[in-house]
C-alpha cells in the first residue's frame, strides 16, 4: 500500500495528460474554437510543485497553464468549459485557455504575455510579506520568459525585498521554435539567476519525486523569510508549441530520447517500486479518465455566454 497522496498525485498527472490528449482530438474535430498550448510531457512539474503548497498560497502561470490550474485543484469540467468558451467556465467563457484564473483556490491566473505574470507574482509576494500572512507564491514560466525585461525586473525586486516566492522555470528547451542554445550564452538558466543573489537549483523536471523534493525545500525556505528560491526544471513538451506546430526544428533522435523519459510511466514505475499495486494504479487511472469524459459532456452541453451590453459611461 503506497501513501494516498502519491496515488492522488499520480491521478492528477493522468488527469492532466488525458484531458489535453482528449482536447487535442476535440480540436481536430472542429469542436473547440481557437488554439491552446498543451503541457503534455511537462505534467510532473505542475503536480510535483503545486501539490506541495498550503491552501492560502498562490500560483501564477503562463500560456501553458492547464496543468498548473488542474494541479491546484481546479474542476476539469469548468476548465474545459472555459477553454471551449462556455458560460459555465471559470471565467464565464471570456478568458479561454490562456487567461484562466480562480483566486478562490489560489490560482491568480495564466497569461498569454510571455513573462507577464512574473511582476504580478512578485507583487503578490510583496503583499503576502507586508500583511504577514506566512503564505508564499509559486510563479511558473518558461525558458523563453527569461529573455524578457519583466523577468529581470521581477527577480531583482523579489531578491532585494526578500519576498516569499518560488520562481519555477519549466525549461523545455524551446521558446516556440527557438532553442535555449540560441537564447543565452551561459550554460543554464540557473547560472543566470545567480547574478540576482537568488539560490537556484537545476532539477529533472520529468521526475515527479525530484520536483516534489526541490519544491518542498524551496517553499520551506521562502516561507521562513529567507527570500526567493529559483527552480530550473529540465523538461520537454511532447507536443508542438501550439496547435499548428509540426516541430520541424527538432530531430527524431531528440524526440526518442525525451519520449523515453516520459514522466507518467516513470512515476507509475516508481510507485510500483514503492509498493503500489497494479489495482491501485488502475483505479487512479480509471477515475481520472472518467473525470475527463464527464468534463467533455459537461462542457459540450453548456451554453455560450450571453454578450452583455457595455455599460454607458456616466456623465461627468
Ligand atoms: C511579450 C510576448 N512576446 C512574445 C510572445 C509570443 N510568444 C508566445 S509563447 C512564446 C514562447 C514562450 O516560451 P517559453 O517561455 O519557453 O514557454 P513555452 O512555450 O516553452 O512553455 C512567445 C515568444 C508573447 N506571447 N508575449
Ligand atoms: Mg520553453
Amino acid at each position: 500500500m503506497v501513501h494516498e497522496k502519491l496515488l492522488e498525485d499520480y491521478g492528477r498527472l493522468v488527469l492532466i495528460r488525458h484531458l489535453e490528449v482528449r482536447l487535442g482530438e476535440l480540436f481536430s474535430q472542429g469542436r473547440v474554437p481557437g488554439t491552446a498550448h498543451f503541457c503534455i510531457g511537462q505534467e510532473a512539474c505542475a503536480v510535483g510543485a503545486v501539490t506541495t503548497l498550503s491552501p492560502g498560497d498562490l500560483v501564477t502561470s503562463n500560456h501553458r497553464g492547464h496543468g498548473h490550474f488542474l494541479a491546484r485543484g481546479a474542476d476539469p469540467r469548468y476548465v474545459l468549459a472555459e477553454i471551449m468558451g462556455k458560460a459555465t467556465g471559470y471565467c464565464g467563457g471570456r478568458s479561454g485557455s490562456q487567461h484562466m484564473s480562480c483566486p478562490e483556490i489560489g490560482f491568480l491566473g495564466a497569461n498569454g504575455l510571455t513573462g507577464g505574470m512574473i511582476p504580478v507574482a512578485t507583487g503578490a509576494a510583496l503583499s503576502q510579506k507586508l500583511r504577514g500572512t506566512g503564505q508564499i507564491v509559486l510563479c511558473f514560466f518558461g525558458d523563453g520568459a527569461t529573455a524578457t525585461g519583466a523577468f529581470h525586473e521581477g527577480l531583482n525586486l523579489g531578491a532585494i525585498w526578500e519576498l516569499p516566492i518560488v520562481y519555477f522555470c519549466e525549461n523545455n528547451g524551446y521558446a516556440m521554435s527557438t532553442s535555449v542554445k540560441e537564447n543565452f550564452r551561459v550554460q543554464s538558466v540557473a547560472e543566470r539567476v545567480g547574478a540576482y543573489g537568488i539560490p537556484a537549483v537545476q532539477i529533472d523536471g520529468n521526475d515527479y519525486f525530484a520536483v516534489r523534493e526541490a519544491s518542498e525545500a524551496a517553499a520551506a525556505a521562502a516561507r521562513s523569510g529567507k527570500g526567493p528560491v529559483f527552480i530550473e526544471a529540465l523538461t520537454w513538451r511532447q507536443c508542438g508549441h501550439s496547435r499548428g506546430d509540426q516541430c520541424e526544428y527538432r530531430s527524431r533522435h531528440e524526440e526518442a530520447e525525451w519520449l523515453a523519459r516520459d514522466p507518467l510511466p516513470r512515476m507509475r514505475q516508481a510507485l510500483l517500486e514503492r509498493g503500489a499495486t497494479e489495482s491501485e494504479l488502475g483505479i487512479a487511472e480509471r477515475l481520472s479518465k472518467e473525470e475527463v469524459i464527464a468534463a467533455v459532456e459537461f462542457a459540450e452541453a453548456s451554453p455560450e455566454p450571453v454578450p452583455e451590453p457595455v455599460p454607458e459611461a456616466s456623465a461627468a
